[in-house]
């Protein structure tokens, strides 16, 4: 099978007590699994497709077949969305970011809180399921923005370096309704210095 799923970098239950154990199982399990069964199934008669990554196919959605094309979008969205957001936490993270990416926060945003907070007020805003961004523009810009469902930004011309999962399956086990309780608690796993390396990737 051309996609498969990443081993989580940590274990199930490293990100106590912010992200419970149980979430993280179905979430990775279950949740990411499906999406990667499901593009590796839609995907099964087209061999030229399969040669792209994930990111690749999503890059340019308007060029792949018609009768694939939601498959792509929705299960190979998932698929990307899921495999960055593993790597975005980890056990004992949290705290401010550091180095380039910092500093391009405080130059775009005015502070790291004033970025906070409108990333906040995106993920809370989503109706239904849907994350919350923070990519780079084809120019160099740091840009928040929020998609539905599993929409990449990648789709919209942007490189996300950050964002967060605020579909119920992602904190319903834990916060129930309560998403603005997960979105402020996850801020306690965020890893900075992978969201670090994501920005110097695209910038350097
Ligand atoms: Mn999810």
């Amino acid at each position: 099978m051309p996609y498969t799923l990443p081993p989580l970098p940590y274990d199930f239950g490293a990100l106590e007590p912010y992200i419970d154990v149980m979430t993280m199982e179905i979430h990775h399990d279950k949740h990411h699994a499906g999406y990667v069964a499901k593009l590796n199934e839609a995907l099964k008669d087209y061999p030229e497709l399969q040669k792209k990554s994930v990111d690749q196919l999503l890059l340019s959605l308007d060029s792949i077949p018609e009768a694939v094309r939601i498959a792509v979008r929705n299960q190979g969205g998932g698929h990307a969305n899921h495999s960055m957001f593993w790597t975005l936490m980890k056990k004992n993270g949290g705290g401010q970011p550091q180095g380039k990416v910092a500093q391009a926060i405080i130059a775009t945003f005015g502070s790291f809180d004033a970025m906070q907070e409108k990333f906040n007020a995106n993920a809370k805003a989503v109706f239904g399921s849907g994350w919350s961004w923070l990519s780079v523009s084809h120019d160099g810009q740091l840009v928040l923005s929020s998609t539905p469902n599993q929409d990449s930004p990648l789709s919209k011309g942007l490189q996300p370096i950050f964002g967060l999962d605020v579909w119920e399956h992602a904190y319903y086990l834990k916060y129930q309704n309560k998403r603005p309780d997960y979105i402020a608690a996850w801020w306690h796993v965020v890893n900075w210095e992978q969201v670090e390396e994501n920005y110097r990737a695209v910038i350097e």
